[in-house]
């Protein structure tokens, strides 16, 4: 049976604007209170979308969530109208006003871990809502991230969904972020390969000193006990901690797997070799051949991927067998990262053709290519059985970016989060967007 990877990309919600509401996130602190432009970053992350699909990419859409979310204010105690909400933490609590705000429900590799049916004991697709407990902005994403993908992802036959892990720190858990893949085709069984920051039960592994390292190991090992995978199906790693302490939030900051191919930095993890070693023996086991593509320090500093996003891209199989690598326009203006992407794709390894797409609006938040996008493995049954209502088609994608154009501001500063008109614009235009991806009552204000 024929399978696929389908990538569901975020689309941008109506109120993105740059918070500085992520320590640890060198964009989104250095963009803290520019004024963003919601419309071009729509816009922008549709033309991917669109791209990927015009490429012969199988390519989905995830829902924004509803913002300002005023519901989670007043579990913080604003009280009145839904506009008296709105200007009482305005007044009163501005930095929780700017969270209730965001729009980073777009970075949708934080959405979930998803585990493809070949993984799973029950044969199942699994997903399990990241708890995304280290920022306020995000802990408020995953019930409605949950109904969003139950809506999606409907039929139980083919589908299990888990709720988010306990909302501690010790649980932390940022999804497919710290989670890749590997496997020799995607309907057929994989390793599954969790990085994770710190362990926050067994002090015997080091932490970063300076941001916070965002997932734990027990968090990953819950989520790979929830999907049923199997102990040699899976191999766990830590990041470096002093990678975390320059800006690396995530591993997909730092590496990109897809399919037999690890494409990393040398600085990214602890225990490399061993590591490496490891995800050979276990993608041997299910009949693989693991590539690993180091990329020097000596070629390319952290910062440089830090500032580039070089390993926050999407590295996609084509038919031929090669791959192919997404790229935000920051890697080209950067001379060193682009210098050595020349190189690459001229060296007649895996890696053949990098593809530069213009994504200023989101990575001045810190958010990628591949952070955009939440990856799906799903063999054909299952692809069928997903809501289709989601799936981009040429028809949809003219939809959403009518809906985008009708919709959005092309300009916003915190002053407009402020202004309760807000609140009813982005109400109507989710309300509408509900029926163009045939969702049915997701937001909270549809079901309340
Ligand atoms: O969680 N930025 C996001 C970026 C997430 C990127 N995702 C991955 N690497 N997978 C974050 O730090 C900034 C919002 C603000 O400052 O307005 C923000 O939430």
């Amino acid at each position: 049976m024929k399978s696929y990877e389908v990538n569901f990309d975020g689309l941008v919600g109506p109120t993105h604007n740059y918070g500085g509401l992520s320590y640890g996130n060198v964009a989104s602190q250095s963009n803290s209170q520019q004024s963003s432009n919601p419309k071009e970053a729509a816009l922008q992350g549709l033309a991917k979308m669109k791209a990927l699909m015009d490429m012969g990419f199988q390519q989905g859409v995830l829902a924004p969530q509803e913002r300002p979310d005023v519901a989670a204010l007043r579990r913080l105690g604003f009280a009145g109208s839904d506009a008296q909400v709105i200007q009482r933490a305005a007044k009163e609590a501005m930095p929780l006003l700017v969270a209730s705000c965001s729009a980073s429900s777009m970075w949708v590799a934080n959405a979930a871990t998803v585990s493809p049916s070949a993984d799973t004991a029950d044969g199942r697709v699994h997903f399990t809502a990241a708890n995304l407990n280290c920022k306020y902005h995000r802990s408020i994403e995953h019930p409605t991230t949950s109904r969003v993908l139950g809506a999606m992802f409907a039929n139980q036959q083919h589908f299990a969904h888990h709720a988010a892990l306990p909302a501690v720190a010790q649980f932390g858990d940022e999804g497919a972020a710290n989670h890749t893949r590997f496997c020799r085709a995607y309907g057929e069984a994989g390793v599954e390969f969790f990085v994770f920051g710190r362990s926050a039960f067994d002090n015997r592994y080091p932490a970063p000193q300076k941001y916070p390292a965002r997932q734990t190991l027990e968090a990953s090992q819950a989520v790979a006990r929830l999907h049923g995978l199997r102990e040699e199906g899976v191999v766990y790693a830590q990041q470096n901690p002093s990678v975390i302490d320059q800006g690396v939030f995530h591993n997909d900051v730092i590496a990109v797997g897809n399919g037999e191919v690890l494409f990393y930095h040398e600085d990214a993890f602890l225990g490399t070799d061993k590591m490496l070693a490891e995800l050979s023996g276990k993608l041997a086991k299910v009949g693989g051949k693991f590539q690993s593509v180091c990329v020097p320090r000596s070629a390319v500093t952290v910062d440089d991927a830090v500032r580039s996003y070089l390993f926050n891209s999407q590295l996609l199989s084509r038919p031929d067998g090669s791959m192919l690598l997404i790229v935000p326009e920051e890697c080209r203006s950067n001379e060193r990262v682009w210098q050595y992407l020349q190189g690459l794709t001229g060296a007649g390894g895996v890696i053949r053709e990098v593809k530069v797409f213009d994504l200023k609006q989101s990575m001045q938040n810190g958010g990628g290519p591949a952070c955009l996008r939440l990856r799906v493995a799903l063999n054909e049954t299952e692809l069928a059985a997903v809501n289709p209502g989601v799936i981009m088609t040429a028809p949809l994608y003219d939809s959403l970016t009518q809906w985008v154009e009708n919709h959005y501001r092309d300009r916003m500063t915190e002053n407009d989060l402020a202004d309760p008109q807000l609140l009813l614009e982005c109400r109507s235009a989710l309300d509408e967007l509900t029926q163009i991806l045939k969702l049915g009552s997701v937001y909270p204000f549809q079901i309340n």
